[in-house]
C-alpha cells in the first residue's frame, strides 16, 4: 500500500501536557512517527495543497490563529509552550479577542494542546498527508495511508484538543466530495471518541461519520461519543456512535466495527476514510482496552471486506514500542 509522510510533521515538540492534575511528558511525540517509518519502510512525500483545502472544514480565524499564536506568545514576553489556562464556557462570544492567553482559550477544549515553534508546521504539513494520501486514490489506488502526526479527529471547526489541530480525515472527505466523490465514510478506530469529526459533520447528510471507542462517562473527551449522538437536521442519522466499556476485547470491539461497516454499507459512500488509533492496544499507557497486535490486523480486514476505497488516517496510538508492529498489522489486513 502507498504511504504519505511529511517530514515537517516531526518539528511539533510540546513538552508536557496536563495528565489528571499532574505536568506529565507529552504522549504524542515525534518519535511515534519515526517508529511507524521504521516499521513500513520509504514514505512518499506529501504535495502541498495549499490553505484552500483547510479552509473549506476550519474557521479561517481559528486557521489565522494557529498560524500566528506562538509568535503572539513570543511577542507577549512568554517562553516555552503556549497553553490556555482559562475558557471561555459560560461566554464564547464574538468579541474581538486580543491577549494571547484569551485566544488561547477560545480556539482550545482542553490542556493537551499547547502551541509551540514547530506547530503551525507539523499541522499543516500533517493535513497536506492526508491530502496528498487522499489523491492518490482519487488517482485510482484502491487503498493508502496517512502517517499524519499530530492526530486530528479532536480538532472541530474552530477549536484544537486532544493533541488535534487540524482535522486531517475531515479535510480529506471534504475534498474528496469536492473532487466529486459524492459521499463519503468515515470510520473511527481509535480508543478516543472523534468528537471534532463528529462536529464538523453533525448537520451534514454528505458525511456519515460511525465510532466505536471508550464509553464517555468514563473516558476522554466526556462531552461527546455518548450513543445517543445522532446528528441534526440533514446529518440526522448520519452519526453513530458506539461506546465500550473500559476493558473491551477483541470481541466487544469487532461487533462494534460490524454495526458501524453495516450502516457505512447502508451509505453507499464513493470513499472510506477510517481513523486509525493504536490506542486500542493492550499496553497503551493512556487507554484502556485490550486488544493485540494481531487483532488489528483482524479490524483492518474486516473494513478491506466492504470493498470500497479506503483511505487510511493515523490518529492516535501513545506506546511507542510497540506502535511500529502495531500499524504495520492493521496495514497488513488490507
Ligand atoms: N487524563 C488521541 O488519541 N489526554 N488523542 C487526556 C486524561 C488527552 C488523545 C487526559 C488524550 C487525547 C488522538
Ligand atoms: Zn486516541
Amino acid at each position: 500500500m502507498r504511504g504519505v509522510f511529511d517530514p515537517r510533521q516531526l518539528g511539533h515538540i510540546p513538552e508536557r501536557e496536563l495528565h489528571n492534575g499532574e505536568w506529565m511528558a507529552y504522549s504524542e511525540t515525534a518519535a511515534r512517527a519515526n517508529a511507524i517509518m521504521q516499521a513500513l519502510g520509504p514514505l512518499e512525500a506529501a504535495v502541498d495543497y495549499g490553505r484552500a483545502p483547510l479552509i473549506a472544514v476550519h474557521d479561517s480565524d481559528y486557521v489565522a490563529f494557529l498560524e500566528s499564536a506562538h509568535e503572539q506568545w513570543l511577542r507577549a514576553g512568554r517562553t516555552g509552550d503556549a497553553i490556555a489556562y482559562t475558557f471561555p464556557v459560560v461566554a464564547r462570544r464574538a468579541v474581538k479577542l486580543d491577549r494571547i492567553d484569551a485566544l488561547l482559550g477560545r480556539y482550545a477544549f482542553d490542556a493537551a494542546t499547547p502551541i509551540v515553534g514547530g506547530t503551525w508546521e507539523a499541522v499543516y504539513a500533517s493535513a497536506q498527508t492526508a491530502l496528498t494520501a487522499r489523491a492518490i486514490i482519487g488517482g485510482g489506488e484502491r487503498t493508502a495511508f496517512a502517517l499524519c502526526r499530530p492526530p486530528g479527529h479532536h480538532a472541530g471547526a474552530d477549536y484544537c484538543g486532544g493533541y488535534c489541530y487540524l482535522n486531517n480525515a475531515a479535510i480529506a472527505a471534504q475534498a474528496a466530495l469536492d473532487a466529486g466523490a459524492g459521499k463519503v465514510a468515515i470510520v473511527d478506530v481509535d480508543y478516543h471518541h472523534g468528537n471534532g469529526t463528529q462536529d464538523i459533520f453533525w448537520r451534514r447528510g454528505d458525511v456519515f461519520y460511525a465510532s466505536i471507542h471508550a464509553d464517555p462517562r468514563t473516558d476522554y473527551p466526556f462531552y461527546w461519543g455518548h450513543a445517543d449522538e445522532i446528528g441534526e437536521d440533514e446529518g440526522r442519522g448520519a452519526n453513530l456512535n458506539i461506546p465500550l466499556a473500559r476493558g473491551a476485547r477483541m470481541d466487544a470491539f469487532r461487533r462494534g466495527l460490524a454495526t458501524a461497516l453495516e450502516a457505512v454499507t447502508a451509505f453507499a459512500p464513493g470513499l472510506l476514510i477510517v481513523s486509525y488509533g493504536a490506542d486500542t492496544w493492550e499496553g497503551d499507557p493512556i487507554s484502556h482496552f485490550a486488544l493485540s497486535t494481531k487483532d488489528h490486523a483482524v479490524l483492518a480486514a474486516d473494513i478491506a471486506a466492504c470493498r470500497l476505497p479506503t483511505l487510511i488516517v493515523m490518529e492516535g496510538g501513545y506506546a511507542v514500542e510497540a506502535l511500529g508492529s502495531n500499524v504495520a498489522s492493521f496495514l497488513s489486513g488490507f
